[in-house]
């Protein structure tokens, strides 16, 4: 079965490109999920992208996701920073996850170098922009392998 990855993203990125473009971007959502498609093709792997405001609805996209994909990269946006529910879905799932961010986090506000995610995911890659999603792709599957 070929590999599959879950790019799950959380609330206010689909405003992503039309606000704050110096902190964020100009990138949209929509063009990451193309950047998401053309690197899963590149890699020969399948992808699944999704966003969601709201924290329930991302808890239970990590549940539906066991046994489909292999592993998450999860940009839980401002939830990070909160939510324990979150953090319990990934222990939980036993998803392999590694937590997103388009800025560097940790040169922002001091709310925001604390991380629940970060508790539960194999790892971190922030500061990068859009260019962070191939990277975490890259890394995720390496870590989980092609049997996935
Ligand atoms: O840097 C990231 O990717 C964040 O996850 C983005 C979250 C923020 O709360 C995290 O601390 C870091 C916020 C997403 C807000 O998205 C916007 C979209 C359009 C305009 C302004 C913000």
């Amino acid at each position: 079965m070929t590999t599959s990855l879950l790019i799950l993203n959380g609330p206010n990125l689909n405003l992503l490109g039309t606000r704050q473009p110096e902190v964020y971007g100009t990138t949209t959502l929509p063009m990451i999920e193309k950047l998401c498609i053309d690197h899963a093709k590149a890699l020969g792997i399948e992808v699944a992208f999704q966003q969601s405001n709201h924290e329930g609805a991302l808890i239970d996209a990590m549940h539906a996701a066991r046994g489909v994909h292999a592993g998450v990269v999860l940009n839980a946006g401002a939830y990070t920073h909160t939510s324990i529910a979150l953090m319990d879905a990934i222990y939980s799932t036993e998803l392999p996850t590694i937590e997103l961010h388009l800025s560097n986090v940790h040169a922002r506000e001091d709310f925001r170098h604390e991380s629940y995610i970060a508790k539960a995911a194999i790892g971190i890659i922030c500061g990068f922009g859009a260019a962070g999603y191939p990277l975490a792709m890259s890394a995720l599957l390496d870590y989980v392998g092609t049997d996935g």
